[in-house]
């Protein structure tokens, strides 16, 4: 299986395990000797994008910018897996455009959000159903399910190592790594 550059984007609400997954994956590629890099709220959000909030044009802009460095890293040579909610289909899309179709893998991490509210690990859905939070995802923000994504994890009902085995599997049977 040839090794060649490209990005697995992770999509699903807040709470989902995005993060967790990707990182974790990204640790797997590395005992395979594959380096890979993050993007995630903490080195986008805190920096490049730190004038964006959450309003839906923000989002869009948020998701938009991290298309475009997505594709640096690409052509740099690099793997790259994104956790960013990225609620908006459209915009997903154009970022697969951005690409060719053999460097972008989406992975929708799935999650009822009745389950990523008994988790919130931030006790961020609390503070929205009370109202201190304005648009947020999956209670009055909008969240649009991936309808033909490369992957489909059910984080509900899995265990991180079994997510992270389904990522790496298709991985391989698929010539990515
Ligand atoms: C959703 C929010 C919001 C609102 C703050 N809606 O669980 P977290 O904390 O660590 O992940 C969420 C993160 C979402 O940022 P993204 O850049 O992934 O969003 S998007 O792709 O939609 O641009 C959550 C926190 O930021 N957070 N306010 N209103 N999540």
């Amino acid at each position: 299986a040839g090794h060649h550059s490209f990005v697995i984007w992770f999509t699903g609400l807040s709470g989902s395990g995005k993060s967790t997954l990707a990182n974790a994956v990204a640790g797997r590629l590395f005992e395979d000797n594959l380096q890979s890099y993050v993007l995630d709220g903490d080195n986008i959000r805190f920096g490049l994008n730190k004038d964006l909030g959450f309003s839906e044009t923000d989002r869009k802009e948020n998701i938009r910018r991290i298309g475009e460095v997505a594709k640096l890293f690409v052509d740099s040579g690099s793997v790259v897996l994104t956790a960013f909610i990225s609620p908006y289909k459209e915009d997903r899309e154009s970022v697969r455009q951005l690409l060719e179709a053999d460097e972008f893998v989406e992975v929708y991490v799935k999650c009822s959000l009745n389950e990523c509210e008994k988790r919130d690990p931030k006790g961020l859905y609390q503070k929205a159903r009370k109202g201190e939070i304005r648009e947020f995802t999956g209670i009055n923000a909008p969240y649009e399910e991936p309808e033909n994504p490369e992957i489909t994890i059910d984080s509900e009902y899995l265990t991180i190592n079994q997510c992270v085995d389904q990522i790496i599997d298709y991985l391989k049977g698929n010539g990515f790594i």
